[in-house]
């Protein structure tokens, strides 16, 4: 996009000044008075984070979908041709209501959420978001998760015109991942559709991707064109991709090592090059909401 030397294009600097605009007023106001103030979306969660989120250029300018290229830098660059208008997601498998759903009908009707998550990737590297999108477990409400089901795959596009990551075998595509129905159904996933209140840029998987913020940023997976709901563990990706490195659960876990490093501390990206890593959490954080999922499990096995 053209500006003029010296000019902060407003896309630059909007987003992020309402958004802590909005945070200022939440806390110089009782919550009512803010509701009116601010709209009914601008409620703090109770899943926000209290760390400061990531800058929109930060989010944006550093992204892992191998569909664009490996590079850090090829989404935010080679992302802006895929058309995500329309955009239908296909519901099947274990559920009342199979078909092929329109993104607006999704989104007819469901509550929108505001929520700011840490993010962790298995690169040991970690940013904060602020993700608007709804809660998973609405979405297969909506359809009727049949009693026989127990996990949900998840697919992401294969458009190779669009896509030139998919024009090479840098991974068998399509792009897959799942969950256990208990996580899927857990009120911390999202699928989310926007970035500090705008729509999800391209690079972040638009239209619609997963978040789920107490495992590795390889299981939110992007662009998502088909769910699909099944009574066995579905295939996913990494773990297809590299068994030993990467498995279905990938829970942020400070005490597995990947094969080939620490999981230990991560670095927050945005801290500057001098920045100290930090200690990683269990859960990323999430423990108390849960570890309860996994009570009993050995979590060394199931990595
Ligand atoms: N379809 C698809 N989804 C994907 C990926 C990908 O390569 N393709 N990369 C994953 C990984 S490894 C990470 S860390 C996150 C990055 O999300 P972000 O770019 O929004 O930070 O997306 C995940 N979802
Ligand atoms: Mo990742």
């Amino acid at each position: 996009m053209p500006s003029l030397p010296g000019a902060i294009a407003p896309f630059e600097i909007t987003p992020e000044a309402h958004w802590r605009n909005r945070r200022e007023i939440l806390c110089g106001l009782g919550a009512g008075a803010a509701l009116l103030a601010a709209g009914p979306s601008a409620a703090a969660s109770r899943w926000d984070v209290s760390e400061a989120p990531n800058s929109w250029e930060d989010i944006t300018s550093y992204n892992n979908f191998y569909e664009f290229g490996t590079d850090k830098a090829d989404p935010a660059r080679l992302a802006g041709g895929l058309v995500t208008k329309p955009w239908t997601v296909r519901i099947d498998g274990l559920v009342e209501r199979p078909g092929n759903w329109a993104l607006e009908d999704i989104l007819k009707g469901m509550p929108i959420e505001e929520r700011i998550y840490r993010f962790r990737c298995v690169e040991a590297w970690s940013m904060v978001v602020p993700w608007n999108g709804f809660e998973l477990r609405r979405l297969l409400d909506r359809v009727g998760v049949k009693s026989g089901a127990r996990y949900v795959a998840f697919e992401t596009l294969v458009r190779p015109s669009e896509m030139p990551g998919q024009r090479r075998r840098i991974l068998d595509w399509p792009y897959r991942e799942g969950l256990r129905l208990d996580e899927a159904m857990h009120p911390l996933t999202l699928l989310a559709t926007g970035i500090y209140g705008r729509d999800l840029p391209n690079q972040n998987g638009a239209p619609i991707r997963l978040v789920v913020p107490w495992k590795y940023g390889f299981k939110s997976i992007k662009s998502i064109v088909r769910i699909t709901l099944t009574d066995r563990q579905p295939p996913t990706t990494w773990s297809q991709q590299n068994p030993r490195e990467y498995g279905f659960y990938a829970n942020v876990n400070p005490e597995v090592d990947h094969p080939r490093w620490s999981q230990a501390t991560e670095r927050r990206i945005g801290g500057g090059l001098f920045a100290r890593r930090q200690p990683t959490l269990p859960f990323n954080g999430y423990a108390e909401h849960v570890a309860g999922l996994y009570a009993g499990m050995d979590l060394r096995k199931f990595f």
